[in-house]
């Protein structure tokens, strides 16, 4: 890992994996398009004021669920104090996601190389909470074509992402089998 983004082992409660279900039984999860026209592998939903979206339009952040018209799921208390704790632990104070994207990914899911830059602040970090299964996430550079190095991520860890790093491609390999049905991965970010 590199200097810019903070690993916290076993960082996040248990307690995190309910109240996904809670979110996802009223925002259920659903498999996106993206502006080319593929359906992702991932499913995903949110919490918070803002939830991340994508179709044949494009990505952005919008305040309803485009299923159901309604505002996403509020953000459980527990998430904006884990979220709040894991920034402060990284030395990012006083940070207050308004989104809370919520990633689930079964076997042979995987996240290509991207960059998040559909948020308004880019002075703000990103936490990401890794739940389930574990993963291998792949972390490169300002550049798609720079070499990435290969980070394991289990339940409970949490990457606190931001500085020079917070424009980095990034990714997550093919999940592996395991003996749990999923991977969540949950990203908190201050959107709007
Ligand atoms: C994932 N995460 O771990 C996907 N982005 O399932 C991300 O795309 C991500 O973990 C920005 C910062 C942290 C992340
Ligand atoms: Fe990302």
């Amino acid at each position: 890992m590199r200097l810019e983004a903070v690993l916290l082992p076993a960082f996040a409660p248990d307690e995190i994996l309910e109240a996904v279900e809670a979110i996802a039984a009223a925002a259920p999860f659903r498999h996106m398009i993206t502006p080319g026209g593929f359906r992702m592998s991932v499913a995903m939903t949110n919490c918070g004021p803002l939830g991340w979206v994508s179709d044949r339009k494009g990505y952005r952040y919008s305040p309803v669920d485009p299923e159901t018209g309604r505002p996403w799921p509020a953000m459980p208390e527990a998430f904006l104090r884990l979220a709040n704790e894991a920034a402060a632990a990284a030395n990012f104070p006083a940070f207050v996601p308004d989104a809370c994207l919520i990633n689930r990914y079964a076997s042979g899911a995987k996240m290509s190389l991207h960059q998040d830059k559909d948020e308004k602040d880019f002075s703000q970090p990103i936490v990401s909470v890794s739940l389930g299964l574990p993963a291998v996430f792949l972390f490169g550079g300002p550049s798609r074509k720079d070499p990435v190095k290969r980070i394991a991520l289990e339940h409970g860890d949490v990457v606190v992402w931001g500085g020079p790093a917070r424009l980095f491609y990034h990714g997550v390999m093919p999940l592996k089998e395991g003996a749990r049905p999923y991977r969540f991965n949950l990203t908190f970010r201050r959107a709007g």
